[in-house]
C-alpha cells in the first residue's frame, strides 16, 4: 500500500517537475512524450528536383506547415517563403517524420523550416533552418530501366553498381523498354495510350512526355538515331504476328516505313552508330523458320543477314564495330557477341544458368547489361563483353527490365 501511494505521488509530482523546466506558457499543452519544438530538421537525399526532409514529431502536433525558400528563412519573412506539399499528417510524438519535397529547380540551394498547429488557431514557434541542395541532372554512366512495384511499371535510373537510385515516372501507364537519346538528354519510351500503345519521348528532369506516334495499331521499341533528330519503331500490321519497321522525326513528321506490311515478326530495331543503317530482328525470307538479324539502309534496302541460325534484340556497341544479340541456337538462351559484319559470332552466357534477354553496351564496350528471371522476378545483371565479372545488379521482388545505358560523355 505504501509503495501505490508513493507512485501515485510520483505521477502528480512528474508533471509539475517538467513543467517547471519547460515553462508555464508552453504553447503546446501539456507535457508528454516528444519534444515540444522542432529543431532537429534536416533536408537530405538530394534529387535533381527534390530533397527529403526529416525531423522528430512533436506532441500535439495537429497539422505541419512546412516552407521552402532560396533566402534564409525567419520570422520576419516566414509569410512570404514557398508552402510545400503535401505534407505528412503528424505522427505519433517522437516519431520520425519524412517529406519529400518535390518541383524544386535543378541544383539550386534552399532552406526549409516549419510550424505545427497546437489548436485553433494556435501555432508554434519556427523550427529549426534546415539548407539543402539539389542534384543536377547528370545520365552519364547511369543505367534506365523499368521496374513494377505498384503492378504497372514506371521509369527508374541507377548507376551501374545499383546506388543512387532515382525513380523517374509514376504514372498508371505501363512505361516499356526505355532507350536514352545518345547525348543521355532524353528517353524514348513505348507507353500506353489510346487505342494501343504508341512512341513517347520523355524530359527525364519534367517527367513531361511527348507522344511521337498516333497509329491505330501498337508502335513499341523506339531508338533514337544517333543524332536525335529521328527513331526507329516497331508497328502492327493488322496482318496476327506481322510488324513493320518505321523511321519518324522526334517530332512526329517525317513518317516512313522500312519494312512494310510485313507478315512476318520485325522488332527489337537498334540504329547503327554511324547513322547509315539499322539493325532488327526479322523473318524475312523463306523458310520462315527462325528469327535472325538484318540490316537494312534508311530506304529499307536489305544490306545484310548477319545470323542465319537465330538471333534477336541486335545492340550496337558505341564505336559500331560490334553487335551483342540474344540467340537459343545452343538450345538455351545467350548472349551472343559478333563483329558487325555478322563474323566471329560467340556465345558469352555458356554455361550460366539465366536466360537474358535484350543485351545493351556500356559507352566504353567493356561491359554489357541484360535482364534474366531469378526464378521469382526479373533482375538487372552486368558482365564483361567477353562473359567475365557476371554479377546482378538489382535483387528484389519486383520485375527489373528493359536497361539502357546512357552513352552520354
Ligand atoms: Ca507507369
Ligand atoms: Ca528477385
Ligand atoms: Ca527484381
Amino acid at each position: 500500500m505504501k509503495s501505490r501511494i508513493l507512485s501515485l505521488a510520483a505521477l502528480f509530482v512528474a508533471p509539475l517537475l517538467i513543467f517547471g523546466c519547460s515553462g508555464s506558457d508552453d504553447p503546446t499543452g501539456p507535457a508528454g512524450p516528444g519534444p515540444n519544438v522542432v529543431d532537429d530538421l534536416v533536408a537530405g537525399l538530394p534529387d535533381f528536383d527534390s530533397v527529403v526532409l526529416n525531423w522528430t514529431a512533436p506532441r500535439n502536433a495537429l497539422e505541419y506547415d512546412i516552407r521552402q525558400a532560396t533566402a534564409a528563412i525567419d520570422d520576419a519573412n516566414w509569410e512570404s517563403a514557398i508552402p510545400v506539399g503535401p505534407v505528412p499528417d503528424p505522427g505519433e510524438a517522437g516519431a520520425i517524420e519524412v517529406c519529400r519535397v518535390n518541383g524544386l529547380a535543378e541544383y539550386t540551394g534552399y532552406y526549409f523550416a516549419l510550424k505545427f498547429r497546437t489548436g485553433d488557431d494556435q501555432w508554434s514557434a519556427l523550427s529549426n533552418v534546415a539548407t539543402g541542395y539539389t542534384s543536377t541532372f547528370d545520365s552519364r554512366g547511369r543505367i534506365v530501366f523499368r521496374r513494377n512495384p505498384g503492378g504497372v511499371d514506371d521509369l527508374y535510373m541507377m548507376n551501374p553498381d545499383g546506388s543512387d537510385l532515382v525513380r523517374l515516372t509514376n504514372t498508371p501507364e505501363l512505361e516499356h523498354r526505355p532507350r536514352w537519346s545518345r547525348d543521355g538528354s532524353r528517353l524514348t519510351v513505348a507507353m500506353d495510350a489510346d487505342p494501343d500503345m504508341q512512341v513517347f519521348l520523355l524530359d527525364p528532369v519534367s517527367r513531361e512526355p511527348f507522344q511521337v506516334t498516333n497509329e491505330p495499331l501498337y508502335c513499341i521499341h523506339p531508338a533514337f538515331s544517333p543524332g536525335g533528330t529521328r527513331l526507329v519503331y516497331r508497328t502492327g500490321t493488322g496482318s496476327p504476328g506481322g510488324n513493320d519497321i518505321v523511321i519518324i522525326g522526334t517530332d512526329g513528321t517525317g513518317r516512313m516505313a522500312l519494312i512494310e506490311d510485313a507478315d512476318p515478326n520485325n522488332y527489337a530495331p537498334d540504329w547503327s552508330p554511324d547513322g547509315t543503317k539499322i539493325a532488327f530482328t526479322g523473318d524475312l525470307f523463306e523458310p520462315r523458320t527462325s528469327s535472325d538479324i538484318y540490316t537494312i539502309t534508311l530506304l529499307g534496302q536489305v544490306v545484310a543477314r548477319l545470323t542465319t541460325e537465330g538471333g534477336s534484340n541486335p545492340a550496337w556497341s558505341a564505336d559500331g564495330t560490334r553487335i551483342a544479340f540474344v540467340s537459343y541456337r545452343s538450345g538455351a538462351t545467350d548472349v551472343f557477341v559478333m563483329n558487325a559484319d555478322g563474323s566471329n559470332q560467340v556465345s558469352i552466357t555458356t554455361g550460366t544458368d539465366i536466360a537474358p534477354s535484350d543485351p545493351r553496351w556500356s559507352p566504353d564496350g567493356t561491359r554489357i547489361v541484360f535482364f534474366a528471371h531469378d526464378g521469382n522476378d526479373y533482375e538487372i545483371w552486368m558482365m564483361d563483353n567477353d562473359g567475365g565479372n557476371l554479377v546482378q545488379i538489382t535483387d528484389n521482388g519486383f520485375d527489373d527490365r528493359d536497361p539502357d545505358w546512357s552513352w552520354a560523355e
